[in-house]
């Protein structure tokens, strides 16, 4: 294949509710520019994006697939995306690849909830955005409302650029008022004959030509004059404007496809060719030092990685952006993420699972490496002597968990390395081994999304596995003071064993006062603090640990043991095994003994004693809670807060959005598990949702009372 310099290159993502025709488009843009040399169906199971497993089982897609094909002199690069929220994870790292986004709109149906969602996240990383109304020879396409809807719901920046003049069955023209011609396809479709607007359209072509001009105007001053003083633009003129009016997204363009007939798939793929943005034109990006990074094709090479995935008899492919200079093969590079030294022995350029060599790749290009042993999906590699960073891919956090294990034990190991590997190809499945829980729990999108990775390890790893509840990682925490002494002694054969412990706990709020006094039973204890550790818990919270021992009643080299027995119980909390959190512990007082007297004893006499001390506080469970964030259909509203207060949610404000609301909430975590499954059978599917931890809570009584309960009568079992 042919080098392609900077300046030759447009990266575009396509965008879409699922079914709305991305995977066939990519197809025909492939087979309109020579890459393929027959388009595949989806029924068929032979496109170039959809080649996976999974994707011909469920006939739709499930990872983003990096394309490219060649049409002008020029050379773009198509990613094609999963359109189910599911699997955003495969929208959002292709939009960090790409300089543009086509957003296809299924004309049966018009705007559908993937169309908004996908249209969010474009909007979100300001990308510029063409649309297509695609499936324009469907018995059921309704151009008009799906344009009225893309206005409604999405902007009113929406401008056509065509309109179908036949649609239905037997479409086969479109008007282009940019052109002012009408494009007639053939029976297989692709390049369109250009013809003269036929009388009957003329008005209809004029007032939106007008409408076009006028848009185009509006992006540029000088634009803006010329066409006050001339009434009108040229076709050069229009383009200019129309360019300038897509980098800003202050224009969205709209045009018509049949991806199914390979129709209107010339003239978009020119239009991006010409019009849509190259990496020159878009904002630069920013390395970690906060340093713009200039696509200088001059300058040194730069790659990002921003997709890895793992191919049958290949092993691990590394998808990479040349954002600077350009890369040959062979090229030595730093990996700037971990300072290894990488060789780049192979480059290739993908069309799906099809792969052609390249020597060498320039500024703005994508392009895949083999058999690199260090890097991965992330990763930054530099020509030596310098150490970018991108700011890289911003995944959505995780919101759904489960546990999972392995149905045979002797499959554990296997199942770790399994999990691995479906994290690297989707980082938004996310792994957790959790020694409090003692158990695996996976995170990921939704239900649907982990259900999807099952299936990969029952049928790709072969490795039948389980998911269970997901244990919720309580705290525990004290209410009020409490006094304990311990004795611990055992005088067994051999060298005995002897320790005494007086202490005192209290619940610690950051800034609150140390006791010097406290009353239990009628006596006094005078506390005065000599020394103290503040210990910063892993799982969160504090424990301050405070040495007011007088008169060498304990030595001062047994304090270490004593808070370790402490700790040991912080760690295992008294009422459900949890950790504990925010105490303040006093060991005033105690005794040795001249012989007897170790660490171990010590140790016990100090975790005994706080255990005793713990349940004597008025101990409390904690729970996490997690802001949660929906945004619903309005007339969705109603049904979404009363379902949210069945699940101890607190809302904590509402607003309005265009046709959206959204509902700030507190939700207990207990409480969420498979939230996103409820949430879209109450709307319909309309609902989206975040959620991230907030802090932690007492729990009510009545929780309280069930999950120590429950902690019981598993331990009982065990
Ligand atoms: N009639 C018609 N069907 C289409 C068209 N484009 C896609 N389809 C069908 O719609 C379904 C989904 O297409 P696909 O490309 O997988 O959509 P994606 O989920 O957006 O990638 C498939 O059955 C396609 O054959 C079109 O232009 N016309
Ligand atoms: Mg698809």
């Amino acid at each position: 294949m042919k080098t392609y310099q900077t300046d030759q290159i447009k990266t575009i993502v396509l965008l879409g509710n699922s079914g709305s025709g991305k995977t066939l488009l990519g197809e025909a843009m492939l087979f309109s520019g020579g890459v393929i040399e027959r388009r595949g169906t989806i029924e068929g199971k032979n496109t170039a994006s959809d080649y996976r497993p999974i994707e011909h089982e469920n006939g739709n897609s499930i990872f983003s697939t990096v394309l490219y094909t060649e049409y002008l002199n020029k050379k773009i690069n198509i990613l094609d995306t999963p359109g189910l929220d599911d699997f955003s994870g495969g929208v959002v790292s292709p939009l960090y690849a790409a300089d543009s986004a086509v957003l296809l709109i299924n004309v049966q149906n018009g705007v559908e909830v993937g169309t908004e969602i996908h249209y969010r996240h474009a909007e979100k990383v300001h990308k510029p955005m063409i649309m297509a109304v695609n499936g324009l020879d469907h018995e059921k396409a309704n151009f008009e409302k799906t344009f009225e809807m893309l206005k409604e719901r999405l902007s009113s920046n929406v401008i056509l650029v065509q309109y179908p003049v036949n649609e239905g069955v037997g479409f086969n023209s479109i008007i282009d008022v940019l052109k002012m011609k009408m494009l007639r396809y053939g029976k297989d479709g692709g390049k369109a004959e250009v013809l003269d607007i036929p009388a009957d359209q003329a008005d209809r072509a004029a007032e939106l030509h007008s409408a076009l001009v006028e848009k185009a105007a509006e992006s540029d001053e000088a634009l803006m004059e010329l066409f006050f003083s001339n009434d009108t633009l040229s076709e050069e003129e229009i383009r200019k404007g129309i360019a300038k009016g897509i980098l800003t997204r202050g224009m969205f363009p709209v045009f018509c496809l049949s991806a199914k007939q390979n129709i209107g798939t010339d003239c978009l793929l020119e239009f991006i060719v010409n019009e849509a943005p190259s990496i020159t034109d878009m904002p630069v990006p920013v390395n970690s030092k906060g340093q713009e990074v200039k696509p200088n094709p001059a300058g040194p090479a730069s790659v990002y990685v921003f997709k890895s995935s793992i191919e049958e008899h290949i092993g691990e492919i590394n998808y990479f952006r040349v954002y600077s200079g350009k890369i040959t093969e062979n090229l030595d590079v730093i990996n700037t993420n971990n300072g290894t030294k990488e060789r780049l022995s192979q480059l290739y350029v993908c069309a799906g699972k099809n792969r052609s060599r390249v020597p060498e790749l320039h500024t703005g290009d994508i392009g895949a490496f083999v058999k690199l042993k260090n890097t991965k999906m992330d990763h930054t590699l530099n020509a030596p002597g310098n150490d970018w960073r991108y700011q890289g891919v911003i995944f959505p956090a995780p919101k759904y968990r489960t546990a999972i294990k392995a149905q045979s034990e002797s499959d554990d190991e296997k199942l770790g390395e399994a999990l691995n590997k479906i994290h690297l190809e989707d980082p938004t499945i996310i792994i957790e081994y959790s020694k409090e829980l003692k158990q695996i729990i996976v995170h990921g999108q939704g239900e649907y999304h982990l259900n999807i990775m099952k299936w990969h390890l029952d049928n790709i790893y072969k490795i039948p596995t389980n998911f269970n509840a997901p244990k919720i990682p309580y705290r525990e925490t004290i209410t009020k003071a409490a006094q304990a002494d311990y004795r611990h002694k055992k005088q067994s054969g051999g060298a005995g064993q002897f320790g005494e412990v007086h202490l005192i706990i209290e619940p610690y709020i950051d800034g609150s006062q140390e006791l010097t006094m406290q009353k239990f039973g009628g006596k006094e204890i005078k506390l005065s603090v000599r020394g103290k550790d503040e210990i910063e818990l892993d799982w969160g919270g504090k424990l301050i640990y405070c040495n007011c021992i007088v008169g060498g009643s304990i030595d001062a080299r047994f304090m270490p043991a004593i808070l370790k027995g402490i700790m040991e119980k912080m760690e295992v909390g008294p009422l459900t095994g949890s950790y504990a959190r925010d105490i303040r512990v006093y060991v005033y007082d105690g005794k040795m003994h001249p012989v007897d007297s170790n660490e171990i004893s010590f140790r016990l006499a100090g975790r005994n004693a706080f255990s005793i001390a713990f349940k004597n506080a008025n101990p409390k469970i904690l729970e996490p809670v997690y802001d949660v964030e929906i945004m619903v259909p309005s007339d969705r509203m109603g049904d979404v807060i009363s379902d949210l207060q069945g699940r101890r949610g607190m809302v904590l404000g509402m607003s309005s959005e265009k046709r959206f609301e959204v509902i700030k909430a507190r939700v207990p975590l207990a409480e969420m598990n498979k939230y996103s499954t409820a949430l879209s059978s109450i709307t319909g599917g309309r609902a989206m949702y975040t959620m991230k931890f907030a802090e932690y809570v007492q729990v009510p009584g009545d929780v309280q009372e069930a999950v120590i309960k429950a902690y019981t009568e598993e331990e009982e079992e065990e």
